[in-house]
C-alpha cells in the first residue's frame, strides 16, 4: 500500500486530494497545525467510514512549515512514497500585510521540506503547489515557457519555492514536480477568496441575513477551474515516468464582475443593487489577467478540464444556498459535479489503520 504525506491537508485542495488518494488505495498522512479551535472542518467527514464506522486510512500529524524539526520528524515517522506540499499562507492580499511570514512559510517552508527529504534520503516523489500568480504581469495566455513576473509577496515566495524545487531536482536527483495551477474553486474554497466570498454573500442576501457585499477590483480576469479536477492532476503528475512542471487551467478567463453577474443572476438578482466598492480590498499591485495555455498537460497526461465557468458558479451557489437552508433555483444537482462524488467510494473500501 502506497503512503502519501500531504502538507496543507486541512485546506481546500488537501481535502479533495485526501479523498482521491484514499479512493486509489493509499494510506494518507496529513500534517496539521496546532490551533486553539478545530481546523479540520474540511476533512472531518473522512475520519470514519459512515457505513461501518471503521477508521479511515488517514492519520494526522502535528507540524508546521516554519519548523524544520517537525518536518523531519513527520517524514521519518511516515516514510512516505509521495509528498504533496500544499501548505502555504495562500492569500495574496494577506501576503501584503504579512510579507515576512508569507516568505518564511510559503517560500522557505518548501526549502525546509526538501531539505528534510534530502537528509532522510528516501526514494520519495515530491509535488510542489506552484501557482499562476508566478506569471503576475506577463501577457496572457501563460504557459510553462512564459517568464515569471510575480506581483505580490505571496507570488515572490512561490517563485522561490518553485525554483528551489527545480534546484533540488537538478542537484540531488529528487523526483520533484510542480503543478503551476491557475485559480481553482469549489464549495470548500476559503471564505475570503473572491469566488466563495461572492457565492456566500449571494446566499446570505437571499436569506435576508446580509444587505450588501463589499468588494475590491472588479476588472481583474481569472481562469477559474474546479478544484477536484485539479487535485487529480497533482496525483497523475507524480505517477508520470519523469518529473515535470505543468501549467493547469481551463483556457477561459472571466472578470470578477462577470462572476458577480453570474452568481447574482443565478438567483434572479442584479449585483449592482448589492455590491459596494471598498478600497480595503484593493491590492498595492494587482494581477490583471491570467489565462492558461495548458496544452502540455493535455499532451503529457491527457488532462482536460470538464467543469466550465457557468457550472462552477452553479456548483458553488447551490452549496452555499444549501448552507443557508435555501433551495437551488437550478434543475437539480449539476451532473458533472456528481462525477466527483464518486470519490467518496473510498468509503466502501476502507481498512482500519493499525497505528
Ligand atoms: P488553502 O485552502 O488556503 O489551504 C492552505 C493549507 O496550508 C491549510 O491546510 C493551512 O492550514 C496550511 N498551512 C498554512 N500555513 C501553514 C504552516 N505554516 N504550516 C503548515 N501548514 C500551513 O489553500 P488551497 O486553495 O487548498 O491551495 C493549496 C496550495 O496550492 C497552496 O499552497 C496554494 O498557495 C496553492 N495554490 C492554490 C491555488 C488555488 O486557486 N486554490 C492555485 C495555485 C496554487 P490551516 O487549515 O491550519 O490554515
Ligand atoms: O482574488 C479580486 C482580487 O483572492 C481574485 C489564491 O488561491 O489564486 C488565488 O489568488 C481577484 C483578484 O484570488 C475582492 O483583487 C476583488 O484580482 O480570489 P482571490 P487570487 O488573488 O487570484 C492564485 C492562483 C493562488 O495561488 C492563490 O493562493 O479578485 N477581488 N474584490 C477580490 N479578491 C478578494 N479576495 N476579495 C475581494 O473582496
Amino acid at each position: 500500500m502506497k503512503k502519501a504525506l500531504i502538507t496543507g491537508i486541512s485546506g481546500q485542495d488537501g481535502s479533495y486530494l485526501t479523498e482521491l488518494l484514499l479512493s486509489e488505495g493509499y494510506q494518507v498522512h496529513g500534517m496539521i497545525r496546532r490551533s486553539s479551535t478545530f481546523n479540520t472542518g474540511r476533512i472531518d467527514h473522512i475520519y470514519r467510514d459512515p457505513h461501518n464506522g471503521e477508521k479511515a486510512k488517514m492519520r494526522l500529524h502535528y507540524g508546521d512549515l516554519a519548523s524544520s524539526d517537525s518536518l523531519q520528524n513527520v517524514i521519518s515517522a511516515v516514510e512516505p512514497d509521495e509528498i504533496y506540499n500544499l501548505a502555504a499562507q495562500s492569500h495574496v492580499r494577506v501576503s501584503f500585510d504579512m510579507p515576512e511570514y508569507t516568505g518564511d512559510v510559503t517560500g522557505l517552508g518548501t526549502l525546509r521540506l526538501l531539505e528534510a527529504i534530502r537528509r532522510t534520503g528516501g526514494n520519495v516523489r515530491f509535488y510542489q503547489a506552484s501557482t499562476s500568480e508566478l506569471f503576475g504581469s506577463a501577457s496572457p495566455p501563460q504557459s510553462e515557457t512564459t517568464p515569471f513576473e510575480p506581483q505580490s509577496p505571496y507570488a515572490v515566495a512561490k517563485a522561490y519555492a518553485h525554483w528551489i524545487t527545480n534546484n533540488y531536482r537538478d542537484g540531488y536527483g529528487i523526483f520533484a514536480s510542480s503543478g503551476i495551477l491557475f485559480n481553482h474553486e469549489s464549495p470548500r474554497r476559503g471564505e475570503t477568496f473572491v469566488t466563495r466570498k461572492i457565492t456566500r454573500a449571494v446566499a446570505a442576501i437571499l436569506a435576508g441575513r446580509q444587505k450588501h457585499l463589499y468588494m475590491g477590483n472588479l476588472d481583474s480576469k481569472r481562469d477559474w477551474g474546479y478544484a477536484p479536477e485539479y487535485v487529480e492532476v497533482m496525483w497523475r503528475l507524480l505517477q508520470h515516468d519523469e518529473p515535470a512542471d505543468l501549467v493547469i487551467g481551463t483556457g477561459e478567463a472571466h472578470t470578477v464582475r462577470e462572476f458577480l453577474e453570474e452568481a447574482f443572476g443565478y438567483v434572479g438578482l442584479d449585483y449592482q443593487e448589492y455590491v459596494r466598492i471598498d478600497p480595503q480590498y484593493f491590492r498595492p499591485t494587482e494581477v490583471d489577467y491570467l489565462l492558461a495555455e495548458a496544452s502540455k498537460a493535455r499532451d503529457l497526461l491527457g488532462w482536460e478540464p470538464k467543469i466550465r465557468f457557468k457550472d462552477l458558479v452553479r456548483i458553488m451557489m447551490d452549496a452555499d444556498l444549501e448552507l443557508q437552508g435555501l433551495e437551488s433555483p437550478g434543475e437539480g444537482k449539476c451532473l458533472l459535479a456528481e462525477r466527483f462524488d464518486g470519490w467518496h467510494r473510498w468509503e466502501d473500501q476502507v481498512v482500519s489503520m493499525d497505528k
